[in-house]
């Protein structure tokens, strides 16, 4: 199936499509009139509540296009550091913004444990209906920023189920075979196709 991606972040464009073409899916950003839709993200609420937010809002947009009949994507994603109380969570982005990774390093106490959680909530927009995939990558935040891979908060980030480096160190395979966004996703596509009895 060709699925269209709602987000204006192009590294996640390359995960997705990664992932999905693995599973049967072709991924492409969704643009409309050659431009990436602006979406709203609500502030304040849970990130199931925006990932659905943002997939309603770019279906919205399609109405009336050629691209009316397509299957639309879309995911809000966001860091969880145990110790700062699941913070930044769905300010993660504006966080990431504004005092940026070494701020958040700065934020926990040296003292305190470092255990944080990625989540993803990808929403899918098919045939009328909404179906969702939740993916949680568990790890744990290190104490120095490492590695050019990735984006965002990957080079502070050391998952449980990799070898110690952080995302930022490893290659895109190797991230989204453990990752949050990987697991949303195959979850969202076990949804797409189920399998046949
Ligand atoms: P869209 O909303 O347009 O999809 P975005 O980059 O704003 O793109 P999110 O709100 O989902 O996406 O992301 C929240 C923050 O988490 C933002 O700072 C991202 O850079 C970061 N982030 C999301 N996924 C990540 C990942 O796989 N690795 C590292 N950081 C990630």
């Amino acid at each position: 199936m060709r699925i269209l991606f709602a987000t204006g972040n192009k590294h996640k464009v390359s995960e997705a499509s990664e992932i999905l073409s693995h599973l049967g899916h072709e991924v492409d950003q969704l643009l409309i009139h050659g431009q990436v839709p602006e979406l709203i993200e609500p502030q304040a609420e849970g990130i199931e509540e925006v990932a659905i937010s943002k997939v309603m809002q770019a279906r919205d947009l399609v109405i009336g296009t050629e691209l009316e009949d397509s299957i639309i994507l879309a995911e809000d994603s966001g860091l969880f550091i145990d110790s700062l109380r699941g913070f930044p969570g769905p300010f993660s982005s504006y966080v990431e913004g504004t005092i940026g990774l070494s701020g958040i390093l700065h934020l926990i106490p040296p003292e305190s444990g470092r255990e944080a959680e990625f989540r993803t909530i990808a929403a899918v927009y098919f045939e009328g209906e909404i179906l969702t995939g939740t993916g949680i990558c568990s790890g744990v935040i290190s104490r120095e920023i490492s590695g050019e891979m990735g984006f965002g908060y990957d080079p502070i980030f050391i998952p449980h189920d990799g070898d110690g480096r952080t995302c930022g160190e490893m290659s895109s395979t190797e991230k989204s075979y453990i990752s949050h966004r990987g697991r949303a996703l195959k979850e969202v596509s076990e949804l797409l196709n189920p399998p046949s009895k």
